[in-house]
């Protein structure tokens, strides 16, 4: 199929065809650029939606269950189910596709798995891009579900619209570290598993961290007189109780995004970072591509200690620079 076809069949979205430019995107190859370029006119209409928190939360339940809400309202469904860089915990993908087994034969919905490609950026781009893909095809709600263990997966839930974090109770101190950074990310706070022992608890665990966090310079700029306020909502994915809560949570933080002068602003710093990560990894992309060669060099010269990595890397950049002009 030629490019320009292939972007008609995206738009018209015709499963093969999404299947095949997420693919592309996938795998970097050649034509990437001009396909998502091609598509570009015709984003810019889904709400995407991030879905992070610790592994076995309940993510892909509740993802499960917020879908079918949407497609109750006749909005289509995309969503990325993002491996986690972790091998420990490999194999969650077929959890995911599993959990959200219930909407397999539904046209209206699209899942996809996307793997760590393990390279700096790399993923967070990936999903940035099939985002998009999704996106251009209609997909009026874009979930992007990450297991919120590392940076590159926080990362990618907060380019999202909204970041949806979920958390169990009873997970004891092992996660109060790893909460800290889900904390800063969150728009809406989902307390899942509250058919066990401690949600109470929990909750007010999530609303004294919520409170302290209020002293800090980040939640600051986030929270105090930006109108929005990070609701906590107790549910249980699996018997659909709290779902419609926390949809309503997310629409009304859409909302915000689009009217608040603050959510204005915040969308406006995503597009900044957005640029700033693409121009980062477009250079590095294309200075690799022409100082391969001198890379081995310069890392023979540094072994020897004939030259520091400062220096080395400053010859480098000369190098390019010099290429480029
Ligand atoms: N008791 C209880 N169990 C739940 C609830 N929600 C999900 N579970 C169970 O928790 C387990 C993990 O659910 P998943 O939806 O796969 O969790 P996840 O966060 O997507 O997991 P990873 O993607 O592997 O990080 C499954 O056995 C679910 O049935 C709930 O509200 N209450
Ligand atoms: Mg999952």
């Amino acid at each position: 199929v030629s490019a320009a076809d292939l972007v008609q069949r995206v738009i018209a979205n015709e499963p093969r065809a999404v299947a095949r430019a997420l693919r592309l995107v996938d795998d970097r190859m050649p034509g990437t650029h001009e396909l998502l370029r091609a598509l570009w006119p015709h984003t810019g209409r889904a709400t995407v939606i991030g879905v992070t928190g610790n592994p076995g939360a309940g993510k892909s339940t509740l993802c499960d269950r917020m879908i079918g809400l949407y497609r109750a309202r006749g909005d289509r469904v995309g969503v990325i189910a993002v491996d986690p860089s972790s091998p420990l915990s490999g194999g969650a993908i077929l959890g995911d596709r599993l959990r959200m087994s219930s909407h397999a034969l539904d046209e209206g919905v699209f899942i996809r798995s996307l793997a760590t490609r393990g390279e700096l950026g790399g993923l967070s781009r990936t999903s940035r891009d099939a985002i998009r893909v999704l996106d251009a095809s209609g997909h009026a709600v874009v979930i992007v579900e990450t297991v919120g263990v590392g940076q590159d997966e926080i990362e990618i839930a907060s380019t999202a619209h909204s970041t949806l974090v979920v958390t169990t109770p009873g997970l004891g101190d092992e996660v109060q570290a790893l909460k800290a950074g889900l904390l800063e990310c969150a728009d809406v706070f989902a307390v899942n598993k509250a058919d066990r022992e401690g949600a109470d608890a929990a909750i007010r665990d999530l609303e004294l961290m919520i409170s302290l966090g209020d002293a800090s310079v980040l939640a600051l700029s986030r929270q105090n007189g930006s109108g929005w306020s990070v609701p906590i909502i107790r549910c249980v994915a699996t018997r659909t109780e709290g779902v419609a809560e926390v949809v309503a949570a997310l629409d009304r933080h859409r909302q915000w995004l689009d009217t608040h002068p603050a959510g204005l602003a915040r969308r406006r710093k995503r597009l900044e970072q957005e640029v700033r990560s693409s121009l980062r990894d477009e250079l590095v992309d294309t200075a690799m591509r022409d100082l391969g060669p001198h890379l081995n060099a310069a890392v023979d010269d540094i072994e020897a200690r004939r030259v520091d990595p400062y220096e080395a890397t400053s010859n480098l950049i000369m190098r390019f620079m010099r290429a480029g002009s």
